[in-house]
């Protein structure tokens, strides 16, 4: 039993370094149940992927979140959720086409809230948001910025910063289905990490849409056994605030490698280590699979075509969150080090 777990009082827990936190990429077999994790998320082929077409690889691929300690899947609300004691992985679910997505958002969130609350996770990671037609404008207003109120507004009634400090996300568009709010949680607050070349996503203009989407560009944290993760948010053509390259999947993949490198910069400096472009996991979410082969070269290229980061890389067809976008990268590495926050 490791420290952290023998530690009996909340307070005290939070002071002790967690007990470590693993990922794993796994290719699986069509059909095949991945092993025992906290959770995570499958894309491709089987019961309970993600309704976005994986371009590559072929087959079923799960992106696993190892905790330290068994840990069984529990409920609560719309929440399926399991925890090792320092980290906690759950998946949001309902279905917004009852309710409204604004409302369906709004509760995601809530429910979720309560989960990490409950369980002394109240430290959000990493969001990973899906949700149908993101781009469809339904009642009057586009169904991403009914999402982005729907969540901000239940931020701040959890009293979860919506501005500085949010965690890092990825939001994106699917065919159909429920929305899905996948996100990792531990005891200790992470360090956002924002990105010189762009505006913060919390202060972008009202043109925008009303609310602001709630993310910051990274998280950096202590993920245990001396070290830390970096979670990259979706990243896109956007410099300032402005979507840049309209129409040319190939700048617009350069462009978002470039922010991804900014914030890679800022981090390294933070977590006193090098933050390898190879050693990135990345996810490239593209609005059209036909993009697929000059998108792979450009990321090919520009991560070092025999790279860990090409060689573990997975493609989906999705919708971006601006209709203009056609490309969106996020990422994460672990590296050592530790204590960052
Ligand atoms: C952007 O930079 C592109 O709403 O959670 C990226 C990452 C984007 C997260 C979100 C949206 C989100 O604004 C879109």
């Amino acid at each position: 039993m490791s420290v952290a777990s023998s530690t009996s009082t909340t307070t005290s827990r939070a002071l002790v370094a967690p007990g470590p936190l693993v990922f794993r990429r796994l290719r699986l077999p069509q059909g095949a149940t991945p092993p025992a994790s906290l959770g995570g998320r499958r894309v491709g082929a089987g019961a309970g992927a993600l309704h976005a077409a994986l371009l590559a690889p072929e087959g079923a691929v799960f992106d696993a979140w190892i905790g330290h300690a068994p840990a069984e899947e529990r409920r609560h609300g719309c929440v399926r959720f399991a925890t090792d004691g320092d980290w906690l992985h759950g998946i949001a679910e309902i279905d917004d086409r009852a309710i409204g997505l604004q409302p369906a958002a709004h509760r995601a969130y809530a429910d979720l809230f309560e989960v990490v609350a409950a369980n002394g996770c109240s430290n959000l990671l990493r969001f990973w948001n899906y949700l149908a037609d993101i781009n469809l404008e339904a009642d009057g207003s586009e169904r991403y910025r009914q999402f982005n109120a729907g969540r901000q507004q239940a931020f701040i009634e959890a009293r979860h910063s919506a501005f500085e400090g949010a965690p890092a996300a990825c939001a994106l568009g699917l065919r159909d289905g429920a929305l899905r709010v996948y996100f990792l949680a531990g005891r200790r607050p992470p360090l956002a990490i924002e990105n010189p070349r762009q505006v913060s996503a919390y202060r972008y203009p009202d043109a925008y849409g009303p609310r602001s989407p709630t993310f910051s560009r990274a998280a950096l944290v202590d993920v245990g056994g001396g070290r830390q993760a970096l979670f990259i948010s979706g990243t896109a053509s956007i410099v300032g605030h402005t979507t840049v390259h309209v129409g040319d999947v190939r700048r617009q993949t350069e462009e978002s490698l470039l922010n991804i490198a900014a914030v890679r910069q800022v981090a390294a400096e933070r977590a006193g280590v090098e933050i390898p472009v190879g050693a990135l996991v990345c996810t490239v979410y593209l609005r059209r699979a036909a993009d697929l082969g000059v998108v792979r070269a450009v990321f090919e290229r520009a991560v070092g075509a025999t790279s860990p980061a090409a060689r573990d890389c997975i493609y989906l067809q999705a919708d971006i969150c601006r209709t203009e976008l056609l490309v969106e990268i996020e990422a994460h590495a672990f590296v050592p080090g530790g204590a960052v926050a």
